[in-house]
Order: structure tokens, then sequence, then C-alpha cells
């Protein structure tokens, strides 16, 4: 029996889409871990509560007057809290500072340092100087580290602000943020203020610390001989950075000496499939130490290797033609200059900037809901890619 036309044609369309349903569920890459299972979960290496095996040294702790602000032989090595910030934003940077203090720098009184581009105001230092114990230190951006480069061409930075405005890149049209990047990039460590400061710990205006830390962080660093700490990695925008990898492998070409042989370059290159997002940044999969924190070892942005590729990458422009982030250009230098067993996970801390989360499963920390990664829409999870770190690099 023959069926009607009509019938025959919608059970081909049928078993078309079925196929094509079959085809796709085959072609769909495994979910990547999300932290809050797997691997991250079971990840105990918390120094405060699982000193695993043998410590290289023990934690640094408060024992009578060791950390008193005013001792001059007290335990602190060289290193300082530093915050590049604006007048405006006092009361946000008094909340970072409340939430710092009280958790860790209250016990360990390492000093402030506060960065600008204009002078601070008098209300700024006295009521920053109210909020610790600390030395607060006061700096003013120096003009040639601020100011947009000669070689910028301002119309060609317009057509790109138009450009990628269109594209959706937040931030695009505000100089001041271009210059922000650049200075975070390549310039801080370079401020006669810290020519006496090895280790820093960046801290922004409206950030969240949750968890008790009762060692001193700076010290552990430097016993473990890190070169940088980090607290959440996520992806970028790939139309902010979209030359910015292939400014990098004409780079490495020229310098291959300055890769470590232990580096992370397999990270910066995974071509994993970033939920939601195909394109990728022309070989970058642009996952990054979101740097809003830091805890960095100075001597690594001072190195020779550094200092090349940072200059590289200012003369190419894309921190204006483009909006390359502090973030991707220290990540990508990491992955490719240091020893990833160098970079340290600091799981330990709980912390915020809107819209992520690190919050440990930890008796000592209040405020944050364990394992939560956002309060924002659902999406946003996706964007944590941790995972994709330490599918390469150790959790130690
Ligand atoms: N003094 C000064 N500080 C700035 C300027 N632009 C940014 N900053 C600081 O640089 C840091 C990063 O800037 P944000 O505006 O927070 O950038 P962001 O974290 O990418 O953006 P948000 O998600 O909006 O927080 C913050 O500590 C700001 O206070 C500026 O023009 N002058
Ligand atoms: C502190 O660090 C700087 C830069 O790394 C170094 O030059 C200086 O000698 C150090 N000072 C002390 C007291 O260790
Ligand atoms: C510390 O790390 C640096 C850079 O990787 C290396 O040159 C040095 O030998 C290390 N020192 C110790 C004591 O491990
Ligand atoms: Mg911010």
């Amino acid at each position: 029996m023959a069926l009607p036309k009509s019938m025959r044609l919608l059970a081909a369309v049928t078993l078309c889409i079925f196929f094509y349903m079959v085809f796709q569920i085959y072609q769909a890459p495994a979910p990547i871990e999300r932290p809050s299972s797997g691997k991250l979960k079971e990840w105990t290496k918390d120094p405060q509560l699982d000193p695993s095996g043998e410590p290289l040294e023990p934690l640094r702790r408060v024992e009578g007057d060791n950390y008193e602000p005013n001792n001059p032989n007290s335990a602190r090595i060289n290193a300082t809290l530093l915050a590049l910030v604006r007048n405006e934003e006092l009361e946000d940077m008094l909340q970072s500072m409340r939430d710092l203090e009280r958790t860790w720098n209250h016990k360990f009184n390492y000093p402030w340092t506060f960065f600008n581009d204009k002078e601070f105001t008098d209300e700024f230092k006295k009521r920053t100087r109210a909020a610790t114990k600390a030395e607060v230190r006061y700096e003013v951006v120096p003009k040639e580290h601020w100011e947009i480069p000669s070689w910028i061409n301002m119309d060609l930075f317009q057509e790109s602000v138009a450009v990628l405005t269109e594209q959706n890149v937040q931030y695009m049209s505000k100089i001041s943020y271009h210059q922000m990047c650049r200075w975070n990039s390549g310039l801080f460590f370079k401020h006669p203020a810290l020519a006496n400061t090895r280790y820093y710990w960046r801290v922004e205006p409206k950030v969240h610390f949750f968890c008790d830390v009762d060692y001193d962080v700076f010290r552990w660093m430097q016993d473990h001989n890190k070169t940088y700490g980090f607290n959440i990695n996520i992806y970028d925008s790939p139309q902010s950075v979209a030359t910015l990898w292939p400014e990098t492998r004409k780079f490495i070409a020229d310098h291959s000496h300055h890769l470590h042989p232990n580096n992370a370059i397999e990270w910066l290159q995974d071509k994993e499939r970033r939920p939601g997002h195909n394109q990728k940044a022309n070989g970058y999969s642009t996952c990054h130490f979101w740097s809003n924190f830091e805890i960095g070892d100075m001597e690594f942005w001072r190195s020779r290797a550094y200092q090349e590729y940072f200059d590289h990458l200012d003369r190419a422009g894309g921190f204006f033609y483009e909006r390359w982030g502090d973030a991707p250009v220290h990540s990508i230098a990491l992955g490719l200059f240091a020893d990833k067993s160098k970079i340290h996970w600091f799981r330990d801390i709980g912390y915020q900037h809107i819209p992520f989360f690190n919050c440990p499963n930890n008796p000592k920390c209040s405020g944050c809901v364990t394992g939560r990664f956002t309060d924002g829409e659902a999406w946003l999870n996706q964007e944590d890619c941790r995972p994709l770190w330490f599918k390469y690099a150790s959790m130690d």
C-alpha cells in the first residue's frame, strides 16, 4: 500500500531530523568539569586545614609582637597591598579594606600603597588611613606611565572604538580604561615607590573577602618560591583580544629563548569548546587569571622576558586599537615565561569581585555560599575556566 505523497515527505523529513540530532549529540564535546564537581572539589590543599605531607616551611603566624605595625624587626617581608583607585571610589575602597583588614591584615599589618593618576584628596587619605593600623602610602602615577603613547594614532583609535563598540566590547570607548589596562599590564611595578618591594597583593575597590586567613601569605609565596597567585579564572571576550595571540606568536618567533621549559602554552592554546562560544581569539582560548585579584612576585614582571614582551605588545598598539586587558596579557606571559608549577591557586582566600566568587568549603569562611561561582545569571557559570588550567597545571 502506497502512502500518500505528503506522508512520505513527512517521514523523510522526520528521519532527516532524527539523524541530524544523533549527529549533533555525537559531535557535542564532553562538558568540561565544573569546579563544584570532580577534581576541584576533591582538592583540599588549604594550607590552614591540610598541611599536606611535610611543608617546605611552617606557616608563618602571629607570635607575640612579630607582626606589630611599628616593630622595626617585624617578620614582614618585602611586600605591599596595592590598589589603583580614584578619589570617587573611596567608599568602595573602604569596603575592600575593611574586609581584607578583618580577615587578614589586622594580624600582619602589611603596608597599603594607593596609586592614582591624580593627587589623592585629603579625605581619601584621612579615611583610608583610619581603616588600618598599617603604614599607608599615596602615590601619583608618573605622566609618562599614564599618557597615551606617542605612536598611537588617535584617528585609528576612534575608528577602532566604533568597530568594537558595535561588537559589544565593554568599556571600549573609555580612554581611561585603556590607560588603566596598560598601566596594570606593564608599568605599575616600575613606579619608584615600589623599587624596594618584591611581592604585591592587588586589591580593587568594592571587592569582598570572606575567610579568616591566619598565615603570612606573602611569606608563603616566598617560602614556596611562587611567582604568582590567583583566585578566579575566566574567559575573555574574544573581540577584545583578537590580535593578541597573533602578536604574541610573532614575539615568540623571535624570542623563543624566553619560553620557560615548564610553560603552560597548551593551556593558552586549548581548543576545548567554550560553552556557548565557538569563536576563539585566533588561537587563544581567552582563559585568564582574573587580575583584579593577584598576589605576585614583581621580579617576574621586571624580568627581561616580560619587559621585552610588554614593549612588543605596547608598540603593536592593541591596548588602544583593541581592548587588551592586563588579565589576558599577564596570563599569557605567565603561561609562556613562567614555570607553571610556580603559579598557585589561593583557593583558601574567599573572594568576590562582581559577578564572581571563590567561596571555599571552610569553617573559617562566612558571608558567601560554599561552591557558588556567581549570583548573576545562570550562563555566567560557564565563564569559569579554572578546570582548563588544572588540566595542564598542578593544584599545589
Ligand atoms: N586612579 C584611577 N584608577 C582607575 C582608573 N580606571 C580604573 N581604575 C582602577 O582600576 C581598577 C580596575 O578598574 P575597574 O573599573 O574596576 O575595571 P573592571 O574591574 O574591569 O570593571 P568592573 O567590572 O566595572 O569593576 C580599579 O581599581 C579602579 O579603581 C582611572 O582612570 N584612574
Ligand atoms: C626588596 O625587593 C627589592 C626588589 O625585588 C630588592 O631590590 C630589595 O633589595 C629588597 N629589599 C630587602 C630588604 O629585602
Ligand atoms: C625559585 O624559582 C626561580 C625561578 O623559577 C629559580 O630560578 C630558583 O632556582 C628557585 N629557587 C628555589 C630555592 O627553588
Ligand atoms: Mg573592578
